[in-house]
C-alpha cells in the first residue's frame, strides 16, 4: 500500500527538565514545571502543587528519542508519512495551573523562546504553539505579540480556564482581537487547565477520565460561540484539539435550539446563527475516530484535521500507516485531502506536502 502523507493537528514536544531552571531566576524557578522520580513514579510539580504522579511506566511510554530531539522527530515524521505538524507542550501545560501571574509569565516567554530556537528553527515542517498567561490579559496580549515576532504561527490555550477567567467573560476580549487580527488560531488542547485528569478512581476511571477530559473542549465552543465572541471577531479562528470532531454537529444543534427556544433569554443576540459560527471558525482534531469522517462527508461540518498526537499513547506512533489506510483507504478522496491537509492550511503554513500515493 502506499504511503499516504498527512499534516498532523496535533503533537507534543517533550521539553529539557532544567529549561526554566536555567532560563528563569532562583526564586521563580522553583516554582516553574518540575518533576521528581522516586520509587517507579513520576511526580510533576508546578507552582507549589502536586500536577501528577504517574507510573513510571506511563510516564517512559510517551517519551520515544523524538519526543525531545527535533532531528529523531523529523526522522520518525518521514518514516510515519506526516508531514507538516502542530508542536505542542508536554510539561509547558503545567503553566496553565500556575495562579502567580509573575511566574506564568516568565515560565511562557522561556517556554516561547525555547520552543522558537529549538522547534522553528530546525524545519518549517514544525509549527509549535505559543503559551500564553491565561491570568492577565495584558500578558497574553504582550505574549502573544512576541510570539508572532519569533515566528509562531498559533497560540496553545487550556481547555478549562481559571475559574475567576472563563471563557464567556470580556476580560479576554483583547486577546480575541489580536488573535484575529494576527491570524493567530488559538489551540484550546484537551487535558488542560484548571481541571484535573484524574477525576473518577475505581472501576472504570481510566475510560471515565479519558470521557471526561474532552467536555471541557465543548465548553470552550459554547462559551466562546454563545457569548458572542466568535460573532465579534469573525476572522478568529479556534481549534479543539485532540477532541475528536462528530461532537461538534450535534453541539450546533444543542445551541440552534436553545438559541431558538429560549429565545426570550438569549443574550447578546448573534449576528450568525451558532452552527454558522461553529461551521466557519471552529476546527478539531482526531486521532483514530471513523465518527471524525462522518461529520465532514454526512453533516457537512469540514473543520476537521487528523491528529498523530505524537508520542502520546492516544495518538497513532508508531503505526501511523496503519491506521491512516484504514481510516482513509474507502474514503472519497475529496474528505481525505480535507482532512489530511486543506483544513490544516487553512490554519497554519508549511511547505507543499509530498504528492499523495494514488
Ligand atoms: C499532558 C492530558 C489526556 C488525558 C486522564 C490519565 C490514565 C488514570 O487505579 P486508580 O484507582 O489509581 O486510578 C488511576 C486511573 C487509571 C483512574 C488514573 O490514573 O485515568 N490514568 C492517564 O491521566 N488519564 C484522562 S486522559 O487527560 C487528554 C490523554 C492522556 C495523556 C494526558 C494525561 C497527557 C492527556 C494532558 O494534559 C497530559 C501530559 C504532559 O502528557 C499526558 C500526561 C500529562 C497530561
Ligand atoms: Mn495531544
Amino acid at each position: 500500500m502506499g504511503k499516504i502523507w498527512a499534516n498532523s493537528g496535533d503533537s507534543h514536544a517533550l521539553e529539557p527538565l532544567d529549561l526554566w531552571e536555567r532560563a528563569l531566576p532562583a526564586r521563580l524557578a522553583e516554582r516553574a514545571p518540575r518533576v521528581e522520580r522516586s520509587d517507579n513514579r513520576e511526580t510533576v510539580y508546578v507552582d507549589g502543587q502536586i500536577m501528577r504522579r504517574d507510573p513510571l511506566s506511563f510516564a517512559e511510554a510517551i517519551r520515544p528519542p523524538g519526543a525531545e530531539d527535533v532531528t529523531i522527530r523529523l526522522t520518525d515524521l518521514d518514516d510515519q508519512g506526516v508531514w507538516g505538524e502542530v508542536v505542542f507542550p508536554s510539561r509547558g501545560f503545567w503553566i496553565h495551573n500556575m495562579t502567580d501571574p509573575e511566574l506564568a509569565r516568565a515560565s511562557a516567554a522561556a517556554y516561547n523562546d525555547w520552543a522558537a530556537d529549538t522547534i522553528i528553527a530546525a524545519s518549517p515542517r514544525l509549527v509549535p504553539a505559543a503559551i500564553t498567561s491565561v491570568l492577565d490579559t495584558d500578558d497574553a496580549v504582550a505574549e502573544l505579540a512576541r510570539a508572532r515576532d519569533r515566528g509562531f504561527q498559533a497560540v496553545y490555550m487550556p481547555a478549562t480556564p481559571p475559574p475567576d477567567r472563563p471563557y464567556n467573560s470580556e476580560v479576554w476580549e483583547p486577546l480575541w482581537s489580536l488573535a484575529e487580527q494576527s491570524r493567530t488560531p488559538l489551540c484550546f488542547h484537551i487535558g488542560t487547565g484548571m481541571m484535573p485528569q484524574v477525576i473518577s478512581r475505581g472501576p472504570g476511571g481510566s475510560v471515565i477520565n479519558y470521557v471526561e477530559t474532552f467536555f471541557p473542549g465543548q465548553r470552550v465552543v459554547a462559551h466562546l460561540v454563545a457569548s458572542g465572541a466568535l460573532d465579534r471577531h469573525p476572522g478568529l479562528r479556534i481549534f479543539v484539539a485532540e477532541a475528536g470532531a462528530a461532537w461538534i454537529p450535534a453541539l450546533a444543534d444543542r445551541m440552534e435550539e436553545g438559541y431558538r427556544q429560549h429565545d426570550m433569554f438569549v443574550r447578546p443576540k448573534l449576528s450568525r446563527s451558532p452552527r454558522e459560527i461553529v461551521y466557519s471558525q471552529v476546527y478539531t482534531s482526531f486521532q483514530h475516530d471513523p465518527s471524525a469522517l462522518l461529520a465532514v462527508s454526512a453533516l457537512g461540518y469540514d473543520k476537521v484535521m487528523w491528529g498523530s498526537d505524537y508520542p502520546h499513547l492516544e495518538g497513532t506512533f508508531p503505526n501511523t500507516q496503519k491506521v491512516l489506510h484504514e481510516l482513509f483507504d474507502d474514503v472519497d478522496p475529496a474528505v481525505r485531502d480535507r482532512v489530511l491537509g486543506g483544513a490544516f492550511a487553512e490554519l497554519f503554513d508549511v511547505p507543499p506536502m509530498p504528492v499523495q500515493a494514488t
